[in-house]
């Protein structure tokens, strides 16, 4: 290239890189290269291991596999570093990547505070325009994660102790949480509002709550509050208990109820709870937050029968309920509501076969038309996937081969899965079936930087933040 090209190429390039940086700052904020992402969903739903998937598919995005996911498949992704955001412990990508590598391998630890990290992603731009000028570009996103236990807290927040102790009261008498532990939830009908609180007394049958709780969750129930009594992690908490014969009482009795009443005691543990754990929580978790991705084990949910997919359903509708901002004015008041975009994943589809994959992404469609009211639709941009952060399995098209968790290795086989709400003829193919816990392939070289096999997060990346690379 002679001297003059070289010279009129150069003014061209700082011609062009002022017009570029002008426009940027007129653009301000639509510009937008940074997006908080909340990975939610319910304990066991995948978010940990989901959130460690994406982040290695990001910073390995080199590996075939990607090719749904364009600034992959393009080569775009220059470099990937991450950082702890202020405030947050950070997120265990590295341990969750040693317990993958592992042998055997195994999957990251369930989660037990609240955790965040921050991704510096330098990429070159997809115009041609960018490869003559060489143009580098930044997109920052912040990843947050929590335990699952803690989300169905929050349709707690609008409701004050009464109301809760009435819901509580509907739920508990209906099968499967009737059948349960009916000693307890007799000794909980037997109690009057009215006695002396004795601490002793109800230190024990908080217990016996919490034990309850844990109960339902093993049998394949989602709605049960306060969630943080499942968890382990806190010896102090707040005595959540409901009271299951408020009906006999007005309103206006209970308000005025002595502050020595068992009412008044549970009442105030009640807000306790609220006020200095599940407010603070949802304060620093959602805040700001543009994008969320909600995880949905349906695979399970489906497995543990009829009613425990109607509970798992009225749990998710119940958090969505929260997301009808508009004329919550409790919720506004916690934290100015942002998210502009939704992306409703079934996680784990790897326990099932291949061609029964589209029909479990039109289940979760008619599940999320089902529990997301047109009020929401019309606000927040509603979107549905499915898929694997790990592949555990290998398909054979009418079986799959997986080891499982005790380290067995062996064929599986599955009822045909429905693709729209399950009706009678649905849940009879459904009995008895048991999906495993699998155990996640080996792969001793994923700490160096190996290829983490995966279903469809090429599909997730795109949809959660394709539209930043362009
Ligand atoms: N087959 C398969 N199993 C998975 C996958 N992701 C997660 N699992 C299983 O689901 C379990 C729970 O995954 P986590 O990532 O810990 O779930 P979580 O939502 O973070 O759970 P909490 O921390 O308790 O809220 C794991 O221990 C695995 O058994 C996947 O992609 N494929
Ligand atoms: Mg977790």
């Amino acid at each position: 290239m002679t001297k003059t090209a070289d010279s009129v190429r150069n003014q061209f390039k700082s011609q062009w890189q002022k017009w570029q940086h002008r426009g940027e700052n007129l653009l301000g904020r639509s510009f937008d290269r940074h997006l908080k992402i909340g990975v939610t969903g319910f304990s066991g739903s995948g978010k940990s291991t989901f959130l460690t998937s994406l982040i290695h598919q990001l910073k390995y995005s080199h590996h075939p596999g990607l090719g749904g996911f364009l600034p992959a498949r393009d080569k775009q992704l220059l470099s990937v570093d991450s950082t702890a955001i202020p405030g947050f412990a950070l997120f265990d990508y590295a341990g969750g990547i040693a317990a993958l590598s592992d042998t055997p391998p195994r999957w990251p630890n369930p989660t037990s505070e609240v955790s965040a990290t921050r991704l510096h992603i330098t990429f070159k731009k997809g115009s041609v325009w960018s490869g003559l000028l060489g143009d580098a570009r930044q997109l920052t996103l912040d990843l947050r994660d929590y335990p699952g236990e803690w989300l169905m807290d929050m349709p707690m927040l609008k409701l004050s102790y009464r109301d809760w102790c009435l819901d509580q009261q509907q739920l508990l008498s209906r099968a499967p949480r009737a059948d349960l532990d009916p000693t307890l939830l007799a000794d909980l009908h037997k109690l009057d509002p009215m006695q002396t609180a004795d601490t002793d007394f109800l230190t024990s049958l908080f217990q016996r709550w919490q034990t309850y709780l844990r109960q339902a969750k093993q049998a394949g129930l989602t709605l049960l509050q306060p969630g943080r009594a499942l968890l382990d992690t806190d010896d102090n908490l707040p005595m959540v208990l409901p009271l299951l014969s408020l009906h006999d009482y007005s309103p206006e009795q209970l308000e005025k109820a002595n502050e020595t009443t068992l009412y008044q005691q549970l009442r105030q543990q009640y807000h306790q709870y609220l006020d200095n754990l599940v407010k603070p929580f949802y304060r620093q978790f959602f805040t700001g937050i543009d994008r969320q991705v909600m995880l949905i084990d349906v695979v399970k949910a489906l497995s543990h029968g009829e009613e425990c997919f109607n509970d798992m359903m009225m749990a998710y509708s119940r958090i969505i309920d929260c997301y009808q901002m508009g004329n919550q004015i409790w919720l506004k008041q916690l934290f100015t509501p942002t998210v502009n975009k939704i992306l409703f994943l079934a996680s784990k589809p790897d326990r099932l076969l291949m061609h029964q994959h589209e029909a479990l992404r039109q289940l979760v469609d008619a599940m999320i038309k089902r529990i997301c009211p047109q009020s929401v639709r019309h606000r927040i941009r509603i979107e549905t996937e499915i898929a694997a952060a790990v592949r555990s399995s290998i398909d054979h098209q009418d079986y799959l081969t997986a080891t499982l968790q005790d380290g067995r290795f062996g064929e599986l086989r599955h009822p045909p899965i429905p693709d729209e709400l399950p009706q009678l003829s649905h849940w009879q193919q459904l009995a008895g079936w048991t999906p495993p816990v699998l155990r996640p392939p080996v792969n001793p070289q994923l700490a160096q930087g190996g290829r983490l096999a995966h279903i469809r997060m090429d599909k997730v990346l795109r949809d959660l933040i394709g539209d930043k690379f362009s």
